[in-house]
């Protein structure tokens, strides 16, 4: 199918060559870009422009960068678009998943267009708390090129969790996203989360003035790079986000749920908060308890896949690895790192599977 994008692209493209043989003609030396670099000039540098669309067949090669539009993410021709894929567990605890056998697998077979690299600032060898910062920086590197080479969006979590409030670490959150905005800030498959879960009695006004320190940093590197934002209690209260939202562009709020414990009244508020204008992305979900472990309710997983799938949500699976525990999509005697069958899936994993590939 021709694309809309695509056509601009060509007509780019016919531009060029008509400016050129007018150049070459001697009929536009006063628009032509000078060596001195001291010329306004018309012929627009293809090398120096974003990488919007690559001509293959990639979910980015397709839909290029994406911008929140409402409650909604739109890409590149301003169509309706949803991310779907598997968040990693920690980084550091299992980064054997990070390579391209698995996401290329998860993309061609699971029809996934996204990964999210969760890195743990606090837990077991977290960023922040005496972790090895080089190598998980490496770890989220190699992770961003992998998915970037596959055509898939891939978010970077700065994965709040024991620590409870963003406020605590902020200064390495900054100099964290600083990096990696400025490495990645032009490709436009990069969206950045920056603080999973705010819990304990972490407030939207913390999380808040921790966003606005942090969002800067990132949209100097990335003017428009989608950003997810946690809200209060394990990212389930989007009330006060939505009384109070974030003053930039594409921001999105994290509402994330474990069907097992999180039923109607988490939904309620789902729905309730797009519908009165909330961006929501479910940056994790998953089917057991909130322990990540105990037994998956399939009903309430199958209510919330219907909810997400009628606003159009990005949603993003908790996780990719075989710990012995409900929510690890692989069964734990399984080291097989693609083509899990039924058996080497856990339930949670072949729901999941069944809902992204349909
Ligand atoms: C859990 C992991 C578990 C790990 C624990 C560490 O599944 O293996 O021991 O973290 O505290 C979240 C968090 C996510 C949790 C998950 C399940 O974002 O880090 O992972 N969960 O408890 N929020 C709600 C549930």
């Amino acid at each position: 199918m021709m694309r809309k994008n695509k056509l601009k692209l060509l007509t780019a493209l016919l531009l060029v060559i008509a400016m050129l043989a007018l150049t070459a003609c001697g009929g536009a030396d006063a628009t032509a870009p000078t060596d001195d670099g001291g010329s306004d000039a018309a012929v627009p540098n293809i090398a120096q422009q974003p990488p919007m669309v690559k001509g293959g067949d990639t979910p980015f090669d397709e839909h290029g960068a994406l911008s929140v539009v409402g409650t909604e993410i739109h890409d590149a021709e301003g169509e309706v678009y949803a991310l779907r894929g598997m968040s990693t567990h920690g980084l550091a605890w299992f980064p054997q998943y990070v390579n391209e056998e698995t996401f290329k697998y998860l993309r061609d077979e699971w029809h996934t267009n996204c990964v999210r690299l969760a890195m743990y600032t606090y837990e077991y060898g977290g960023y922040c708390s005496g972790g090895d910062k080089e190598q998980l920086k490496s770890l989220v590197r190699s992770g961003v090129d992998i998915a970037t080479n596959l055509g898939m969006y891939v978010i970077v979590d700065w994965h709040v969790l024991g620590e409870q409030n963003p406020l605590t670490f902020k200064e390495d959150a900054k100099a964290f996203f600083n990096e990696m905005s400025a490495s990645y800030g032009a490709q436009g498959n990069v969206l950045y989360e920056i603080c999973n879960e705010p819990n304990g009695g972490t407030s939207w006004d913390n999380v808040k003035s921790y966003a606005e320190e942090v969002i800067p940093v990132i949209r100097a590197n990335d003017p428009d790079g989608i950003i997810i934002v946690g809200t209060p209690t394990w990212s389930q209260n989007l009330w006060d986000a939505a009384a109070k939202p974030l003053a930039y562009d594409n921001v999105m709020y994290a509402l994330h749920f474990y069907a097992a414990t999180h039923k109607d009244d988490l939904r309620n508020t789902m729905e309730t908060c797009i519908n009165n204008g909330l961006p929501v992305f479910v940056s994790e979900f998953g089917i057991c308890d909130a322990s990540g472990n105990g037994s998956v309710d399939i009903t309430s997983a199958d209510k919330w896949k219907a909810l997400i799938e009628k606003y159009h949500v990005s949603a993003m699976c908790w996780n990719l690895s075989n710990k012995n525990e409900a929510s690890a999509i692989i069964r734990d005697g399984c080291t097989k790192l693609s083509g899990w069958t039924d058996g080497e899936l856990s339930e949670e994993g072949r729901w999941v599977r069944d809902w992204f590939k349909q």
